[in-house]
């Protein structure tokens, strides 16, 4: 039997190997960098050159212990001071409403079994005007389409923004957009069909239909 060490010296080497390269300036302080990191053990190695000079390492071990989730979907536009928002709605419901629809207004619905939690899907975050990234996680999916759309509920008076979509089905990532959108607009993005995870892209920007309108934010 292995023991932890051994264990995560084996998690180690499973983990697949990314190289990022960055030119830091000098009159950038700060380093920001998104990576995607895999569950159980992740190596963050940083090489320093000097020009054509190797200067010095460091590395450090990042642990993610989560489970892997069955539906992970993510939201980014790149202009801070628009409203984005992410819409993940259950298999045969109605956009805009409550609980069908994960959203800002209903951020952890219950669906699926009564008193299972895993089956609930859940908002990290309603980004208005801080931040530019939202998150709906359903860890267990159940049969059927759940749809992704995305609103841009107010530009803020910022003009058009071109939101992404990542979306992870058991642990497969795809990709959608930059989609150049403007205040109000609807993208129809794609549908996940559970247990296949099947994903159809749809991928159509549209003028928000009759009915599809939502009250201003408190
Ligand atoms: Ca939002």
């Amino acid at each position: 039997m292995m023991d932890s060490r051994q264990r995560d010296e084996q998690e180690t080497r499973n983990t697949a190997q990314v190289m990022v390269g960055i030119e830091h300036l000098a009159s950038q302080p700060d380093l920001p960098i998104d990576l995607d990191l895999a569950c159980h053990i992740n190596r963050l190695t940083l090489l320093k050159t000097d020009r054509d000079y190797w200067a010095g390492d460091s590395y450090t071990t990042v642990k993610c212990l989560s489970a892997q989730k069955d539906i992970h979907v993510q939201l980014t536009w790149p202009q801070l001071g628009s409203d984005f928002d992410l819409h993940f709605i259950r298999p045969g419901g109605a956009y805009g409403t409550s609980p069908d629809d994960c959203y800002y207004n209903n951020r952890n619905p219950h669906w699926g079994v009564a008193g299972m939690a895993e089956d609930n899907p859940a908002l990290d975050v309603d980004c208005i005007t801080g931040c530019t990234i939202e998150n709906i996680v359903l860890q267990r999916a159940f049969n059927g389409a759940f749809t992704i759309k995305v609103h841009y509920f107010s530009d803020h008076g910022h003009g058009p923004s071109s939101p992404r979509v990542r979306v992870w089905v058991a642990g497969q990532q795809l990709d959608f957009g930059p989609q150049q959108m403007t205040s109000g607009q609807v993208w129809d993005v794609a549908t996940v069909t559970w247990p296949a995870g099947a994903v159809s892209v749809i991928d159509q920007v549209r003028d928000p239909l009759p009915g599809e309108e939502f009250p201003a934010k408190p």
